[in-house]
C-alpha cells in the first residue's frame, strides 16, 4: 500500500457549537477552538475535522448552509477562520472542514431565487416537481421523518429535501450546480485547508425519473436507504468532484459513506478512489433499523467485535478506513457499546483500546477522550435535535406512550453527543459564562478535562498514551500498517487480535465480561512486553492469560 502523510496520525472531530464558548453567548465558536488548540496538541492530535461553521440558520445545526463562502457570526468571522488555520499550522495540525453539498439551506440565495421563479435558472439548481392533483411525486420517507417533498406556497409545485425541509437537495444533474460546487471547494482548498469530511454524499445521485417504491413501513412510505439502492451512476459525479478539486490540491478527504458493497469499496477509497478514506460505520449501523429507533437494538460486545473484524477485512482488501466509536450523530460510544457493568473508567479504556488499535485512521469525537457519556435522562423540551423530534413522533404514531417514546429516543438522540464539552467542574462545565444553547450533562462534576489532565490513570491520560504509542517509531509501522488477524472469534465477550507488522507483531486483547477470564495465548511468552494495560497488573502462566473484568492489554510479542 502506498504510504500517505495522514496514515499515522490521529484525528479529532470538533462540533463547534458545543466545544468552547469564548464570548458568553452560550454558543461555542472559532475563537473558542483557537483557545483550546494547546489542549488538542498536548493530546497528540494532528488532524482536525470541524463540523460546519458556515452561515446557517441552524435548522440542522450548520448542516443547512446559507452561504458557503461565509462564517456564521455566531461562530466568528473569516478572520477567526484564517487565524485558526495559522494557529493550527504552527502546531502541525491539518484542518478539515465539512463539505455539505447534497443540499443547502432554504435561506441560500440560490433557493430564494428558485422560489421566486421555479421554472427559471435557479429552479433547476434544485429538484422542483409538479404535484399532480395535489399528490406528491413519490412516497419517499425523509431521514428526519415525514415526506421528502415540501409544497411551494402559491404554486402546484413542490421541492425535494431528503433531510429537513429547510435543506433543499441540490440538483447534481445540472452541470451549473456542479460547477458552483467545484469553484467553492477550490476556493477553500486554496485558502489552506487540508481537505474535507464529505457529508451525506451517497445521497447526491437520485434514481430518476422520480417514482414511488414499495412501502417498507405502515405509512406507505419507502425509506431513503431503500430508494438509493435504485440509483446508479454516482461514480460519475464523485470522479468529477475528485478530478476537478481534490486531486490537484492533494487534499485529504473522508467520505460519510454508508452501505458500500465490497466491490464498490475500491472505487471509493482504493488507488485513485473518490476519497482518501471513509468512515467505517459497520458497528454504527449494527442493530439500527430502517424503521427507526423504535425498532433498533443495542449491539452486544460480540456484535461489536464481529462488525470490527468484518470491516478490518474489507479495509485490508483495498484501502485505509477511518475508525470511530461515536460522532455528532450517534450516542456516546461508551453508553452504546459497553454493557452497563462496564460503564466506568476501566471499561471506557477497554473500548478505547479495542477500536484505537485496529488498522485505520482513528477519529476521536470531542469529549470521547474524557469518556463523556449519554445524558440519557432527557425531557422532550430539552431536546433540540430535529431528528430526535422526528423519531419521537414516529414512536407516538406507532402507539408508544410518551414515557416509552422518550425512553427510546433518549438513548439514540443526537443531542447526547452535542451537550457542551466538559472542561471543568465549574458552572456549565466551564463551557460558557452564559446560558448554553443545549443543557450540560450533569456528569461534568465528575467527568471533566481539568480533573483528568492532572490524573495519571484518567481516561484522558490513557488516550494520550494510545496516541503516543501510535507515533512511537518502535511500533508505529505495525500499528499503522500491520494486518489485523482476529483470534478467539468464538470466545464470548473476549475481543482479541494480532497486528502483524514487518518484523514486529502486536497482540491486543480485551475482556468485556464482568468476571475474570482465562484464555490460551501460546504466542505470548514471558519476554512479551506490555505496552498498554488498563488495570494494574495481569497474570500469565504457561501460555494461559488471565484477564481481570474489563481488562485490556496491548502487548509487543
Ligand atoms: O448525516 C447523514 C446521515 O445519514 C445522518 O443524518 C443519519 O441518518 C442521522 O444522523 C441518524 O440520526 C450527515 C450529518 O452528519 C448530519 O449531522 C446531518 O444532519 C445530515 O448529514 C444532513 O446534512
Ligand atoms: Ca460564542
Amino acid at each position: 500500500m502506498e504510504k500517505k502523510w495522514w496514515h499515522g496520525k490521529t484525528a479529532y472531530q470538533i462540533y463547534p457549537k458545543s466545544f468552547y464558548d469564548s464570548n458568553g453567548d452560550g454558543i461555542g465558536d472559532l475563537p473558542g477552538i483557537i483557545e483550546k488548540l494547546d489542549y488538542l496538541q498536548e493530546l497528540g492530535i494532528e488532524i482536525l475535522w470541524i463540523s460546519p461553521v458556515y452561515v446557517s440558520p441552524c435548522a440542522d445545526q450548520g448542516y443547512d448552509i446559507a452561504d458557503y463562502y461565509g462564517i456564521d457570526p455566531k461562530f466568528g468571522t473569516m478572520e477567526d477562520m484564517d487565524r485558526l488555520l495559522e494557529e493550527t499550522k504552527k502546531r502541525g495540525i491539518a484542518v478539515l472542514m465539512d463539505l455539505v453539498v447534497n443540499h443547502c439551506s432554504d435561506e441560500h440565495e440560490w433557493f430564494r431565487k428558485a422560489l421566486e421563479d421555479p421554472d427559471g435558472e435557479y429552479g433547476k439548481y434544485f429538484y422542483i416537481e409538479d404535484m399532480k392533483d395535489g399528490a406528491l411525486p413519490t412516497n419517499w420517507s425523509g431521514y428526519f421523518g415525514g415526506d421528502v417533498w415540501e409544497p411551494i406556497p402559491g404554486t402546484d409545485k413542490c421541492y425535494l429535501h431528503v433531510f429537513h425541509k429547510k435543506q433543499p437537495d441540490l440538483n447534481w444533474e445540472n452541470p451549473k450546480v456542479r460547477e458552483e460546487i467545484y469553484n467553492m471547494v477550490n476556493w477553500w482548498l486554496d485558502k489552506g485547508l487540508a481537505g474535507f469530511r464529505v457529508d451525506a454524499i451517497v445521497n447526491i445521485k437520485k434514481p430518476l425519473p422520480f417514482t414511488s417504491y414499495p412501502a417498507d413501513r405502515d405509512d406507505g412510505r419507502s425509506s431513503m436507504d431503500q430508494v438509493l439502492k435504485h440509483a446508479s451512476g454516482i461514480g460519475e459525479f464523485l470522479g468529477e468532484l475528485r478530478d476537478r478539486t481534490f486531486a490537484s490540491h492533494d487534499a485529504f478527504t473522508i467520505g460519510e459513506v454508508f452501505n458500500v458493497s465490497d466491490d464498490e469499496m475500491a472505487d471509493y477509497i482504493g488507488e485513485n478512489g473518490y476519497f482518501s478514506s471513509m468512515f467505517d460505520f459497520r458497528q454504527t449501523l449494527e442493530g439500527k433499523s430502517i424503521l427507526g429507533w423504535l425498532d433498533s437494538r443495542i449491539p452486544s460486545p460480540d456484535d461489536y467485535k464481529r462488525c470490527c473484524f468484518e470491516s478490518q477485512a474489507q479495509g485490508e482488501a483495498c484501502g485505509y478506513l477511518a475508525n470511530i466509536i461515536e460522532n455528532h450523530d450517534e450516542p456516546r460510544g461508551v453508553s452504546h457499546y459497553l454493557p452497563k457493568h462496564a460503564q466506568h473508567e476501566t471499561g471506557k479504556k477497554l473500548l478505547a483500546t479495542m477500536y484505537f488499535m485496529q488498522k485505520g485512521l482513528p477519529f476521536i469525537y470531542q469529549g470521547q477522550e474524557l469518556g463523556m457519556e449519554n445524558k440519557g435522562d432527557w425531557t422532550i423540551e430539552e431536546i433540540d435535535d430535529c431528528s430526535t423530534h422526528g423519531e419521537y413522533q414516529r414512536c407516538l404514531e406507532a402507539g408508544c406512550s410518551e414515557e416509552r417514546a422518550l425512553e427510546i429516543v433518549s438513548h439514540y438522540s443526537r443531542d447526547n453527543a452535542r451537550t457542551p464539552f466538559q472542561w471543568d467542574d465549574s458552572a456549565q462545565a466551564g463551557f460558557t459564562n452564559g446560558t448554553p444553547w443545549l443543557v450540560v450533562n450533569e456528569t461534568y462534576k465528575k467527568i471533566n478535562a481539568a480533573e483528568q489532565v492532572t490524573r495519571a490513570d484518567s481516561v484522558l491520560s490513557y488516550y494520550k498514551k494510545m496516541i503516543a504509542l501510535r507515533k512511537n517509531p518502535q511500533y508505529a509501522e505495525t500499528i499503522v500498517y500491520g494486518k489485523t488477524e482476529p483470534i478467539m472469534t468464538e470466545e464470548h465477550d473476549i475481543m482479541a487480535y494480532f497486528r502483524r507488522g514487518e518484523g514486529r507483531d502486536l497482540f491486543v486483547i480485551g475482556n468485556f465480561d464482568c468476571i475474570s477470564r482465562t484464555v490460551e495465548v501460546s504466542e505470548m511468552t514471558a519476554k512479551a512486553k506490555v505496552l498498554l494495560n488498563n488495570c494494574e497488573d495481569f497474570e500469565l502462566s504457561e501460555g494461559m492469560l488471565t484477564l481481570k473484568p474489563h481488562q485490556a492489554l496491548v502487548v509487543a510479542l
